[in-house]
């Protein structure tokens, strides 16, 4: 009887082994979920709606002059911004979130993505992994550094999750209306990121 027990209990927790093992995101998984170009749409993005506004996508310059890029990375296709003229306030926040990455415990990836910074009166862009589960904090995160030129930048930084995560990319109101920050070309590779 015991024995009975015992084997039925090893065979469901290898059966449950086995299912969590395939539950994991393996890599192509993992980009499928992170990638995007915002060209046609957000992908698997979503904009959180416990903040104070939304990511605008949009095509062409942003409508306020004297901040926001001309064009996407790419050159013609589109990208996210948060508009900062009326009605929106000194430091009102907007979130993209990803969806949730479940992977092997301690991979390494490479997080890229391209911020376009023009204005006079800029916030703040940061970019978070955020852990669930048994800790609810940013383990890993990037903010800035913003600059007024009228030019796409880089933003790389890697990441080892310790457990399942999503990546949240926060945009916030600065002191005037030329505040214009934008995202585009958001991608993971693997491995470490170049030095
Ligand atoms: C974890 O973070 C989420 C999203 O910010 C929040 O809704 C939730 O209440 C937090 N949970 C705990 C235990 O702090
Ligand atoms: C702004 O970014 C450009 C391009 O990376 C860089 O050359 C310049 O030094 C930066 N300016 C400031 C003030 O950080
Ligand atoms: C995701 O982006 C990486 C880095 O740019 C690229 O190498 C990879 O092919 C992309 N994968 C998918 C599924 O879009
Ligand atoms: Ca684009
Ligand atoms: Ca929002």
């Amino acid at each position: 009887m015991l024995k009975t027990v015992e084997r039925i209990f090893t065979a469901l927790w290898i059966a449950s082994l086995a299912s969590s093992r395939s539950n994991l995101d393996d890599f192509p998984a993992v980009q499928n979920k992170l990638n995007c170009t915002f060209d046609a749409d957000l992908c698997q993005w979503t904009q959180a709606k416990n903040d104070d506004f939304d990511w605008t996508r949009h095509t062409g310059s942003t409508p306020t002059d004297g901040t926001g890029p001309t064009t996407d990375h790419g050159g013609s296709g589109f990208y996210l911004f948060i508009e900062t003229s009326a009605p929106r306030a000194l430091d009102e926040q907007s979130f993209l979130i990803s969806p949730f990455i479940d992977t092997w415990n301690h991979v390494t990836m490479c997080f890229q993505m391209f911020y376009h910074a023009n204005g006079a009166s800029l916030g703040d862009l940061h970019v978070s992994l955020e852990t669930s589960g048994y800790v609810n904090s940013t383990v890993q995160e990037f903010s800035g550094p913003l600059n007024s030129s009228d030019t796409w930048e880089k933003i790389a930084f890697t990441i080892r999750p310790i457990s399942k995560f999503q990546i949240s990319i926060r945009g916030t109101v600065g002191n005037g209306f030329l505040g214009d920050i934008a995202i585009d070309d958001v991608s993971v590779a693997p491995g470490a990121c170049p030095p």
